[in-house]
């Protein structure tokens, strides 16, 4: 039986860098989840009869939303659910499925990196068929949506047993409970050699993997211990929590301290990496060296040769426009095109699809390639697993050779989170009213070549978008970057990226923060960032 439920809109649906975020209290309203859903399908056409994939990394709601997607899927005409066991999916295993199964679309439960539990945050995301996140076309048709939506279809039928593997019917609409694991471990076989890495733990080798309580527990546990013959224990933190145990899904150095003080340790084991909330990010850490993910992103795509999946070479790399341009200068040395793009790996799928670009990446630890439509954490985790058992060389030196061959970029993000949104928006457009100045005396000697707020074209579908970061890019190769954060939900988020570019080996040495020092100081001092917010230090040094 077929429900129409006559709803109200709300004003506040409007997707960010990576789907709506909000906090779990603010998606239990009644009909909350429901208009959102319903404005996706309705900004939607042609999908009567079709797959849609739904799942999500496991947090606080997803199992009712999961109940709430199937059963709003099955009124609205879908012909097929494909649904994770225990409504599990990683974001890349999502992206994964929707391509092998020819999907439709995707929906995907992920607040991602943000905490979990009944005061953390939920979110919602919809996938495309070439398995990435929706187009700006499309996030922007489901806001205007959102925002006249009088109605929703719902089938009024009993919750599907989601634990367990099997088929199902709900209001005439197939429901297929699957493994959540299986589809993305075979293609993670295709793409990379698994003998070489199993022969690297047969021996001394040794890691830590921190799934950090979150979605890529299963995965990593089935393909690095059961697969590949790492000992048990390699996981920590392995079995997904609706709350991530209480912490922060976020791989960084400050949510993660407990792998990287191991890791800086006399105990360390070769190689250090750790995942986020719905699996696509990643963090990699090297015995004595945290690897910058625009780092990582740079000896990714000069080493994805050693993999069986990247052998004949790569077409071309793709980075968000924050990220340190260190993949660029690999990109030049391989003869390929480097993409600079806006924040967010919607803006990937294209150049992905157009087979542009096979390796792309993002400062806030997303790398992956053209194998699925989302940023992928495990992927890079076994690419370099790959790179090691290869060049049986340490994580130090392969990251101390790049910097040579190549020359280092200095780099790092302050955050400054929950600031109050109508001082950072002021913030902004103090920045905005120097686009175009030459003589700025808060920038002292440094000489500017350029300062705009970064629009992006699409090459593939020439659609543009505005407004994407405010930039300040230096004679000496320096850049200074400002934007707010498109996933946060409390407040404002303001991002500051700074970058510097050392090409002599004798200065490549010592602690970023102290490199970065003068150019920190300058972006303060251009942003007023104490005076406007009340901050004399940054929430998230990464
Ligand atoms: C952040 C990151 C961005 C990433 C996005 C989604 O966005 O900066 O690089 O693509 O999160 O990642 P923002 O707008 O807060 O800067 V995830 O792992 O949350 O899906
Ligand atoms: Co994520």
């Amino acid at each position: 039986m077929i429900k129409t439920i006559a709803t109200k809109p709300f004003a506040d649906q409007k997707p960010g860098t990576s789907g709506l975020r909000k906090k779990v209290p603010v998606f239990q309203q009644p009909h909350y989840v429901e208009n959102f859903i319903q404005s996706i399908f309705d900004a939607l056409e042609g999908f009567k009869g079709k797959t849609l994939v739904i799942g999500g990394d496991g947090r606080y709601y997803n199992r009712e939303v999961a109940q709430i997607a199937i059963k709003m899927a099955a009124a609205n005409g879908f012909g097929r659910v494909l649904v994770g066991q225990n409504g599990l999916l990683s974001t890349p295993a999502a992206s994964c499925v929707i391509r092998k199964h020819k999907a439709f679309g995707g929906i995907v439960l992920s607040a991602s990196h943000n905490p979990g539990g009944p005061d953390g945050d939920f979110g919602i995301k919809y996938n495309i068929s070439n398995g990435g996140p929706a187009p700006e076309k499309i996030t922007e048709a489901i806001f205007a949506r959102s925002k006249v939506i009088d109605r929703y279809l719902i089938a009024d039928a009993p919750d599907v047993a989601l634990d367990k593997i099997g088929t199902s019917e709900v209001a005439g609409m197939r429901v297929q409970v699957f493994d959540s694991v299986a589809d993305y471990q075979a293609l993670m076989e295709q793409l990379f050699d698994f003998d070489v890495i199993r022969d690297m733990f047969a021996g001394t080798f040794r890691m830590r993997f921190d799934a950090m309580h979150a979605a890529t527990g299963p995965y990593a546990k089935a393909i690095l211990e059961k697969t590949l013959g790492a000992p048990e224990g390699t996981v920590v933190n392995g079995v997904p929590l609706p709350d991530f145990g209480g912490h922060h899904p976020d791989p960084n150095l400050v949510h993660a301290k407990d792998l990287y003080d191991l890791m800086m340790s006399k105990e360390a084991p070769d190689f250090g990496a750790a995942s986020d909330g719905d699996g696509d990010r990643n963090l990699i850490i090297g015995r004595n060296i945290f690897v910058t993910p625009s780092d990582s992103l740079a000896l990714l795509a000069a080493n994805a040769h050693l993999a069986p999946g990247y052998a004949k070479g790569i077409a071309g790399i793709a980075r968000s426009m924050p990220t340190s341009m260190a993949a660029d200068r690999v990109a030049e040395r391989l003869k390929v095109k480097c993409y600079e793009t806006p924040t967010g790996w919607k803006f990937f799928g294209n150049l992905l699809d157009a087979g542009l670009a096979t390796i792309c990446g993002e400062e806030s630890a997303g790398t992956g390639s053209n194998h699925v439509r989302e940023k992928d954490g495990l992927w890079a985790v076994l690419l370099w697993l790959n790179i090691l058992g290869k060049r049986k060389e340490s994580v130090e030196n392969i990251v101390f050779q790049h910097w040579r061959d190549y020359g280092r970029n200095f780099y790092t993000r302050h955050d400054y989170e929950a600031i109050d949104a109508g001082q950072a928006n002021e913030l902004m457009a103090h920045l905005r009213s120097f686009i175009g100045k030459k003589d700025v005396s808060a920038l002292g000697a440094k000489i500017l070549t350029l300062s705009d707020d970064f629009a992006y074209h699409d090459p593939v579908d020439n659609s543009d978008s505005k407004g994407q970061g405010i930039r300040f890019l230096f004679k000496d190769g320096s850049r200074i970057i400002f934007r707010l954060s498109g996933t946060g939900t409390e407040g404002a988020t303001l991002r500051v990226y700074i970058e510097n570019y050392e090409p002599d080996p004798a200065k490549q040495g010592g602690d970023t923060q102290t490199a970065l020092a003068d150019l920190i100081q300058i972006a303060r001092n251009l942003a007023e960032i104490e005076s406007r917010t009340g901050r004399n230090a940054p929430t998230v040094i990464t």
